[in-house]
């Protein structure tokens, strides 16, 4: 039974799909960040970033003392790893999919995060963030595309790296993005999207979705108004 703390964004999808495209047994616990569950100091013990997800493995494959895991792709990784799925086992098909996860992590996520923050959530509108995260987005877009008429899926065959990066497509219209402009994306995108397992997923935000758009002061202070003194003392 692997424990996942979780709140329905892109960085929580991704393990909702895997746990549901491998059946491995899992319960959700919901970290509310709005109300700044992610501070709590029992989630801090295993999330030191106070951001969901993360998981516990309460059976890890060495026998030892359950595992806590933080970090999406880091996720990802363990669970691959651990159930031996979605993952090539040989150097060069497991070096082409690491290679597409990192490049989730370390560039599509940030810059789509950025670019939803100062399009869509910041109160002031300032034309040079929006631009620069727009067109960036933009960008990465546009060498998924490239990758994505070399293959059906984005490292070969479906794999950890689709998952990580099919959430952040999700959203492509917050993030002032059209698929018509990315053939590629769109086919992917949509065989992506009609996976059973894909679907299941995004059923799990169901009871954790709100009606409300937009943030109340206490959630844009909660969630946007962190430094190093505050995070512990956030609730
Ligand atoms: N790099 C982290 C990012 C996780 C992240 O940013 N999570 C957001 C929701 S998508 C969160 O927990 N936000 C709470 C906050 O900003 O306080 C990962 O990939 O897991």
């Amino acid at each position: 039974m692997i424990d996942l703390h979780y709140w329905p964004t892109p960085n929580g999808h991704k393990i909702t799909i895997f746990l549901e495209e491998t059946g491995l047994a899992y319960r959700i616990l919901p970290v509310d960040i709005g109300k700044g569950a992610q501070f709590q100091r029992s989630f801090l013990a295993i999330s030191p970033n106070n951001r969901m997800p993360a998981i516990v493995d309460r059976a890890p494959s060495d026998g030892g003392a359950q595992v806590s895991v933080f970090e999406s792709g880091a996720i990802l990784l363990y669970l691959a790893e651990k159930t031996g799925k979605l993952l090539p086992q040989d150097l060069r098909g497991r070096t082409r999919v690491l290679e597409w996860l990192f490049w989730q992590v370390g560039g599509l996520g940030p810059m789509a995060g950025q670019n939803h923050h100062f399009r869509n959530y910041a109160v002031e509108k300032i034309p040079y963030a929006i631009d620069r995260y727009v067109n960036e987005t933009n960008r990465l877009y546009g060498v998924l595309d490239r990758q994505l008429s070399k293959c059906d899926y984005v490292a070969g065959d479906y794999s950890i790296a689709d998952i990580a990066i099919y959430p952040w497509i999700v959203p492509y219209e917050h993030q002032g993005q059209t698929l018509e402009h990315f053939p590629n994306v769109k086919r992917w995108f949509e065989l992506v999207s009609s996976r059973p397992a894909v679907e299941r997923a995004y059923a799990q935000a169901a009871p954790y979705r709100r009606e409300r758009q937009g943030f109340t002061e206490d959630e844009r202070r909660i969630l946007f108004g962190q430094t190093s003194q505050t995070v512990g003392n956030a609730v």
